[in-house]
């Protein structure tokens, strides 16, 4: 396979927001930020741009939908849920993996709240993802399962959504699956490069994100670019 470096991609100049958009930003969360539990490298230096995408969203009406990783205490996805394991060694189960994670994101919890910052009350909807114990949900659409809906697209199809504009944390995780799914589902998907970061557990998670999205038909455009 030829292999994408982030220098190749090739971003749309601009796009002119209108009916039928909508901007899914995903687990804008403590636990994600420098200094929680499972942080992000420079997670919190996105959070001002992302406020302004909102912002933009929000005054020509068009929906916007907060995610927020949701984990019951002893999720499946944290490492301290199975013995002899530490957080990023490598598992694989239905539902479950490439890696093991800290625990994070603990419905109820601070690491939980989105970053103090963040514009939230500019959301229309927040899904919320990960709360059944066994079964993880990188996807803002799909749980791991890769069968149980969170129901965001009913949410996205009910209000007439065509196009959705992706942004957040993880970049090789949740926005990335993200990304995806909103392809499978057959929407045209926008990924604000510049307004996310990534975990880049294990290695090559950044490529193997960047030539799927590529591959799939999403379109990368920068922050300034949305108009
Ligand atoms: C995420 C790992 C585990 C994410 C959530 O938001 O990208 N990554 N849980
Ligand atoms: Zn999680």
């Amino acid at each position: 396979m030829v292999s994408v470096a982030i220098e190749d991609i090739k971003y749309i100049p601009s796009v002119s927001l209108a009916e039928g958009d909508a901007l899914v930003v995903v687990d804008m969360q403590n636990d994600f930020m420098p200094g929680g539990a499972l942080p992000v490298a420079e997670g919190d230096t996105i959070v001002g741009g992302v406020n302004h995408v909102m912002e933009i969203f929000h005054a020509k009406g068009l929906s916007v939908i907060l995610s927020q990783d949701w984990h019951p205490m002893g999720h499946l996805s944290f490492a301290s849920a199975h013995d002899g394991r530490k957080p990023f060694d490598p598992f694989e189960a239905p539902g479950i993996g490439p890696v093991l994670w800290p625990d994070h994101c603990v419905m109820g919890t601070h690491g939980a709240e989105f970053h103090k910052d963040l514009r939230s009350h500019l959301a229309h909807a927040i899904i919320r993802k990960g709360y059944r114990r066994e079964v993880d949900s990188y996807s803002c659409f799909m749980e791991n399962d890769m069968k149980t809906e969170t129901g965001l697209d009913g949410y996205l199809r009910s209000k007439g959504v065509k196009r959705i504009f992706t942004c957040g944390l993880a970049m090789d995780y949740c926005v990335y699956f993200t990304a995806m799914d909103g392809r499978k589902k057959g929407f045209e998907v926008y990924y604000i490069s510049d307004l996310t970061k990534p975990v880049a557990s294990p290695e090559g998670s950044i490529t193997t994100a960047l030539e799927n999205m590529t591959r799939s038909g999403v379109k990368f455009i920068k922050a300034e670019a949305v108009k």
